[in-house]
């Protein structure tokens, strides 16, 4: 009779774990879109073969338009993750998925900063580079390499990460530094607070 009535206990906690779980599931995905709007034959023609693959049927900026919008906003707002601020809950995956042209980085930082393209950061606002992104050596930008934390996603690609629980955290581009994302946990305390 005692180990019955363990086994029954056994099998209410099971059951509550599994349907935990399943809970969880269904709110444990977020689709994070990797958005640019760039211009092949410009692009191409100015910083190298490949650097923008996409279909233009639905538009695009040249690069001349995109250096034009980056000096008068110190950014480009079709260069964007979408959305850019999302509130999880516990165990989220994000999907990435690119839809743009470009390769992006998706890069966890502690502060927003730089990228590893002088150039980029400059016109941005962001002189000093986020170290998750790049070092500098004698003067110079050196790229973090790509890992779990630092993933490049090539055109039209995809990637996925783990979030830890109950820890906001802040992605950035490491190319296009204006390029950000914050996400906090919906159980979170701070949100109360103001
Ligand atoms: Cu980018």
């Amino acid at each position: 009779m005692k180990s019955r009535g363990f086994g029954i206990a056994a099998s209410v906690v099971l059951l509550s774990v599994a349907s935990a779980f399943a809970q969880q599931d269904k709110s444990a995905q977020s689709t994070i879109h990797i958005r640019d709007y760039c211009d092949p034959a410009s692009f191409n023609a100015v910083i190298g073969p490949g650097t923008c693959v996409r279909d233009t049927s639905d538009g695009a900026i040249t690069f001349s338009g995109f250096v034009t919008e980056l000096g008068a906003d110190k950014s480009v707002g079709a260069w964007r993750y979408a959305p850019g601020q999302i509130h999880v809950s516990q165990g989220t995956t994000l999907q990435l998925q690119s839809l743009g042209g470009e390769t992006h980085t998706f890069t966890e930082v502690k502060r927003f900063g730089g990228g590893f393209v002088d150039f980029l950061n400059a016109a941005s606002g962001n002189p000093v580079p986020a170290p998750e992104c790049a070092q500098v050596v004698n003067g110079n930008l050196v790229p973090q390499p790509p890992s779990d934390k630092n993933i490049f996603i090539p055109a039209g690609g995809q990637a996925t990460f783990s979030l830890e629980p109950q820890v906001v955290t802040r992605f950035q581009c490491c190319i296009h530094p204006w390029m950000r994302i914050t996400i906090t946990p919906k159980d979170q305390h701070h949100e109360q607070v103001h």
